[in-house]
Order: C-alpha cells, then structure tokens, then sequence
C-alpha cells in the first residue's frame, strides 16, 4: 500500500574534501531526491560523530542563489558581471575556438590554467584537465598560494614523514601550537586537548595573536609576525648550549647537525627576543619546558609559512624535535601535513612538463605586464583569485585586459566570475564522484553522487574529457570516467588499503591511523635520516638556508597585517553567507593613536591598494598587528576590495610561496 505524501527519506554516506584537514565522513540525508542534512558520523574515526557548522549548513551552499546553474557568455563590460545563458555546446565550441587561436597563433604557453584545488581530491584535479593543458603545451602553473613553503620543509626535513595522529595528543605531557588557529581550521583536534588538559597536560601557544586556545595556555608567545625563524632557533640554541640537545638520537638519525647549529648560532635569547619583540625570559622559559616535557608534540600550522621567511620557518620548528629527542614515544614528535600518508598511482599518464612556469601568486604580475608570448587564454578552476591571490589591484587589472579571453569555472557566482569572457557551471562534492586522502586525518575516501547535478552543473573530468576530444587531442587509452580514474589511482596504493577503498569506501593507511614517528613511520628521506640544512634548500635560499630577512615594515606604512582563517568559510568558499561588513581588527593602542574608535569608518592603505571598512578594536592582537580575515568576498566591502588589495606579490625564502602576511599597510579614520 503507498501512503500518501510520505516522505521518501534515506542516508547515504559521503565525504567532505573541503580543504580542511579533517576530512570528515558524512551522513547526508535525502528527501524525495534533495538534500535537507549533512551529519558527521563515525567511519572516519577523526570525525567522531561531529561535523562544522558551515559544512552542516550545505543544503543552503547547494541552492543557494549565487549557484551557477547554467554555462553563460559575458555581454557586459569586463568585471561588470553581466553575461546571458548559452547552451554547453556554444560555450565549450567558444572555448575551442580560443583555445585553438592562441596555440596556433602564439603557441602552447599563450594558455595559461589556473587552479589550486585544495577542496579538491583525486577525481576533479590533476585528471583530464591535466591531459588537456599538457597536450595544449599549457604554461605550467606552480600551485604556491598555500603549502608550498611548509612543504618544501617537510620535505627536505623528514621527506614529509607522517605525523602524530590528533587522537595521540592525549598521551602527551606537553602541547605546543604553533601558527594553527584550531579552533577555526581544523576543529578535531581541539577535544583531544583538552582531553590532555584535563589530565594536566602543558600547553603553549604561539601565535601574535591571543586565540581562543592562547587564552587557555601555560605560556603564549605572541611574537611579531614572520619571526618564528629567530624564535626557533633560539630555542635550538639553548637546547644545545645547556646540554639539552639529544646528541645520541642526532648522531643516528640526522645529518648537517653542526651546520644547524652554526646557523642557529647567532640567535641567542636576547638577540631573538629583539627581533620576534618577546620577553628573553620568556622565550628561555618555553625552551626548558619544552627540554623537560616528555613526551612533548608540536602541531605546526600554516600561519608562520605566510611570509618572507616561510619554509626556513618552519623548517627550524620542525628541527626543534630532532635536536631535542622527542620522537620515539606516543605523543611525541610534531604533526604537520599528513597528505603523504597513502602511495597513490598517476590518474593520467602524462609526460612531465617541460613548458615555462609561472607562480600563481604572480599572476596578477604576468597578466598586467605580459611576458612574451602574453597570456591569451587563462582557464579558472578550483580557484577564486581575484579573492584569495596577491596584489589584488594588479590581477584586476590584469583580468580587465581586453585582449585576454578569460573562462571561469566554478560552483557559484564568485569575484572572479565577473571577469570572465565564458562562465561554466560546476558540480559540487555531492553531485560529481570523488577519492579523497586527508592531510590531517588518516584517511581515503571514495564517494558517490548522491544528488543529480543542480541546474546544468557538470563535474571537471566530464568537462575536461570533452575539451580534450572536441580539440582532437584524443590518445588511446584515454578514459576520464570516474571509475577509470580511480582504479588508476588505485593501482599505486597498497592491496589492502585497494581493497579497503573498494570494499568499505574508506581504507585506512598500512601503518595504522596512530603511528609513532621513528617507530611506525621513519622519514622519507633518500638516507632516511633527518636533514636539518636539506641540500635542496640550501641552494634554493638567497644568501643559504635560515637565512633571516627582516621586517618590511616602514615608517610610511608601520602595521603588519595579517588575515587567517575564520571558522565560517574554508578559503573564500561560503563566503557569499557573510552578511555586514568585515571590519578590520585593531589593537587598541594602534587605534587610539590613530583616532580610530570601534567602529569607525577606516581606510586600510599601502602603495599597492586600499580596503574601506570598519575599525574593530581587539585587545587579542599583538599591538602592531591588524587582521583582516582570508576569505572575504570583494562584492561584499565598501570599496570591493579584500585584504589582498595590500598584499604583495613578493615570495618566501624557498618554495615561492605566498607572503600574505607581509602586508605592510597604515590606516586612518574616515568621516
Ligand atoms: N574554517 C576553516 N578551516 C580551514 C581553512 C579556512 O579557511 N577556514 N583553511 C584551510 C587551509 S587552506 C589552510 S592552509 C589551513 C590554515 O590553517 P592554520 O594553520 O590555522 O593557518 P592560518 O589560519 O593562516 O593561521 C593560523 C594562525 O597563525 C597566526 N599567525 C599569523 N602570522 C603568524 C606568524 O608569523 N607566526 C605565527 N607563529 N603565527 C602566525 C594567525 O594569527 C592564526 O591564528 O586551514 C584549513 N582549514
Ligand atoms: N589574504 C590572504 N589570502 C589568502 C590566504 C591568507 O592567509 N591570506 N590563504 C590562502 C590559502 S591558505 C589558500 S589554500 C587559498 C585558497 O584559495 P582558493 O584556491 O581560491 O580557494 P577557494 O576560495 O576555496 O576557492 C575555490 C573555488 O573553487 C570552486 N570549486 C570547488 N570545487 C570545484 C570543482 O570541483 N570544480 C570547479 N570547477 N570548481 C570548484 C569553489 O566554488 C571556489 O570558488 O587562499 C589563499 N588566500
Ligand atoms: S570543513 Fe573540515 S570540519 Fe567541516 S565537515 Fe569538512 S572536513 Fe569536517
Ligand atoms: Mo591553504
């Protein structure tokens, strides 16, 4: 018997692969067809049952009136945002078109992708879109805006060795948090400690700011932004001139150990303290109570990457526990990425590139002031630039140019959509499949479609696939099929975590999902030893590794400006949720020499650009250090402008990373 109006009601189980490193296991559940709730549940056991607010609120992202729903080609002016629907057949034959001009006319490297993916997994970048802009003889994008400097470090460090797992926090008796806001960008850790806490665990905190966990810690330095080198090797000084330096583990198990010591050498406690302006008492206190704690764990984040002296950065926090002897014991050690947990095989079988690179936070740069041959043709995807990239002024202006043809593809209306010549709709994580390793949690995840495409929408390897056929550039074996995508990558993992994925939608990795660093997971190092002074480093290093550069700040423009995560978006993604205007936080001190009270009308300015919005005053910030949160949109300020509008397009020490905050800038009261 069918009852009436009953509603159809089921659970399926997905994932998140927002670029978060939780990587949550999801119960979403449907209704005739729609998706009315997202839950975390207790597959990935990093979950434990609980998800963010912002990913619980997905129903709304998914209908959401900013969600593009159909291709669209531009009619207004460039970034005026005015465009008419078109069908798929008219956009992409557009796109062929342009794509085919510029190769023929001005060469491969005339093309330009743009992407970072980072809420992406294996399915929807580095597939199709790689076979497409590597057939093209594409210029080859660096994906530098996040991770780059840090990577470098884990890299030639440990060879990115696993880290400690959140879970084994708790059998730590010291916690530092170093450049990670917890709270905010990666919520499952946060219950362990305070687990640990609760069972007297020590914490200390460094950040320049006192977050909700630094209000809460033993110590907190809150040094000045982009000092965490002289900071660090301070601390490895000290461990090594009071006798705290582990010298038999460093004997066996690290290389160039004296040549650290050397590079930390003129960075006694004093002299540091100057320059990171923290008490040398302070910085002395935190060395012994780091020496004294065992077992004692590091959770590096990515805020001390974001500058000029990124990847020595963290590079000489990531010493910190080789030289003191952490390793060895559960809860001991550091966690960092742990994106390298699983082997994976290629999706596509491509030949290196050997075309110029370009470094995405230079975009704005290349576009604005061509290189020979210009850039004719950029492809957006997986990426809103005009809102998270440098020089915010300079990429404008570079999008403005008439002469370049601009696609955005994307799952809703973004800043940099407005700048597009042809507009694509794209799926989200719940409409395309996807396979998905952590960088935080342990874990590797398949998932399902399990709603159908809202609007037109379609998922990259689709449109990609099609963009490699329609343009002839078909070789045989080509299938960008989830399915062949995925026994592809497959192919390259272990038989059982293969199997796992297969079987259960989730595997975990052969070492388990708590490993013990130097007992369960030992460094990937060719030597398999730690690197303290990695050779590749060095060479990349403009005046050798560790090198300190100082502080840009200037009479004219004396205020750093920093802009983390909040808890709200991931990214820029969800920020068309954000509602008033995002006011700009100010130490009181800075404010009040300045006039400025809370909530003013101010002008955030240096010589790249200006952001208009309001004071905020918080007595949490360092004095000296203003925030103004990543992931605002342009739309959504006074003067359509973000932080990055003062963010220069310079790059850290190694790795060319994104310097966000060594946005200088000064700030004045508006009537
Ligand atoms: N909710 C949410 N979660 C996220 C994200 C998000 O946007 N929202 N983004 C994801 C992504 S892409 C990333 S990369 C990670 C980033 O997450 P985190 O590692 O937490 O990085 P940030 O938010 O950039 O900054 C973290 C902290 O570093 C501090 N900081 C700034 N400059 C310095 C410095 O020079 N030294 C030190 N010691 N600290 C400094 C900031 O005040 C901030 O509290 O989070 C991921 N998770
Ligand atoms: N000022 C300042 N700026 C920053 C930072 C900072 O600290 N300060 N942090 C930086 C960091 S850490 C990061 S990681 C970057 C991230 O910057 P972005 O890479 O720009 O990340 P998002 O803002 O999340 O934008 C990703 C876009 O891709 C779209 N998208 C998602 N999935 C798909 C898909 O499957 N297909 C297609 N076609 N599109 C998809 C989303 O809708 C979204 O608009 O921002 C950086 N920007
Ligand atoms: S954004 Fe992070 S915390 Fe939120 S559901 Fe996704 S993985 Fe979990
Ligand atoms: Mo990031």
């Amino acid at each position: 018997m069918t009852v009436p109006n009953q509603v159809q009601r089921r659970v399926v189980a997905s994932q998140c692969p927002l670029d978060c490193p939780d990587s949550c296991s999801l119960d979403v559940t449907l209704e005739h067809g729609r998706v009315v709730a997202l839950e975390g549940n207790e597959r990935n056991p990093t979950t434990a049952g609980f998800i963010c607010d912002k990913v619980r609120a997905f129903p709304r992202y998914l209908e959401h009136e900013t969600r593009l729903r159909h291709p669209m080609i531009r009619t207004g002016a460039k970034g005026a945002g005015e465009f008419r629907q078109a069908s798929w057949d008219e956009a992409l034959e557009r796109i062929v078109a342009e794509l085919t001009t510029a190769r023929e006319s001005a060469g491969g490297e005339s093309i330009l992708p743009l992407s970072y993916g980072g809420s992406n997994g294996s399915l929807t970048q580095d597939t199709a879109d790689l076979a497409l802009f590597r057939r093209l003889g594409a210029s080859h994008l660096l994906r530098t805006v996040c991770a780059a400097p840090t990577g470098h470090a884990a890299q030639g460090l440990y060879g990115r060795m696993p880290g400690v797992a959140y879970a084994d926090y708790e059998a730590a008796e010291l916690i530092v948090v170093w450049g990670a806001n917890s709270q905010a960008s990666g919520i499952h850790l946060v219950p362990h400690i305070k687990r640990a806490r609760a069972r007297g665990t020590k914490l200390v905190v460094v950040d320049p700011r006192r977050t909700k966990l630094a209000r809460q810690a033993d110590l907190h330095l809150a040094p000045r932004p982009g000092t965490d080198l002289p900071l660090a090797l301070a601390v490895a000084r000290w461990l090594f001139e009071n006798g705290r330096a582990d010298v038999a583990f460093l004997t066996e198990h690290a290389a160039e150990v004296e040549l650290f010591r050397e590079r930390a050498e003129p960075w006694s406690l004093v002299r540091a303290a100057a320059e990171c302006g923290l008490a040398p008492t302070d910085i002395e206190a935190f060395a012994r109570t780091y020496a004294d704690a065992s077992p004692a764990v590091v959770r590096c984040g990515w805020g001390l990457e974001r500058n000029r002296n990124g990847c020595a950065a963290v590079a000489s926090v990531l010493a910190l526990p080789a030289v003191a002897g952490k390793f060895g014991l559960r809860g001991g050690g550091y966690t960092l990425s742990n994106g390298a947990a699983f082997e994976l095989g290629a999706a596509v079988d491509e030949q290196p590139s050997t075309t110029r690179m370009i470094n995405m936070n230079q975009v704005g740069r290349i576009l604005d002031d061509p290189p020979s041959p210009p850039i004719r043709v950029l492809f957006v995807y997986n990426n809103n630039p005009l809102a998270t990239l440098p020089d915010q002024e300079r990429l404008r202006r570079g999008l403005a140019r008439e002469e370049l043809f601009t696609v955005v593809f994307d799952q809703v209306h973004t800043d940099t959509v407005d700048y597009a010549d042809v507009v694509l709709p794209a799926t989200t994580f719940l409409e395309h499949a996807e396979l998905r390793a952590g960088y935080g949690s342990y874990a590797l995840q398949a998932s399902e479609p399990v709603i159908a495409p809202v609007g037109e929408a379609r998922p990259n390897y689709a449109v990609f696939g099609e963009l490699v056929r329609k343009l002839g550039l078909e070789r045989p074996g080509d299938d960008f099929e989830p399915a062949a995508l995925t026994a592809r990558i497959l192919a390259g993992a272990a038989p059982d975590v293969r199997a796992a994925v297969e079987r259960d939608g989730i595997a975990f990795p052969t070492f388990g999902t708590s490993p013990v660093q130097f007992v369960d997971v030992r460094p990937r190092t060719r030597d398999g030893k730690v690197h303290l002074v990695p050779d590749r480093l060095e060479r990349e290093a403009a005046g050798g590794f560790y090198a300190y550069r100082s502080d840009p700040a200037t009479d004219a423009h004396p205020l750093a400006l920093i802009s983390p995560a909040t808890k709200t978006t991931i990214s820029s993604t969800f920020g068309q949720f954000f509602e008033g205007p995002m006011p700009l936080a100010l130490h009181p001190d800075d404010a009040a020499a300045r006039g400025i009270a809370d909530g003013d009308r101010v002008r955030a300015y240096n010589e790249l650009g200006e952001l208009v919005t309001i004071a905020k005053l918080d007595a949490d910030l360092r004095p000296g250090v203003a925030l103004f949160p990543k992931g605002v949109w342009c739309k959504q300020t006074e003067n359509g402008r973000t932080s990055n509008a003062l963010v220069p397009d310079s790059l850290s020490d190694v790795g060319g990373g994104a310097c966000f905050n060594d946005a200088r800038i000064e700030v004045e009261k508006l009537r």
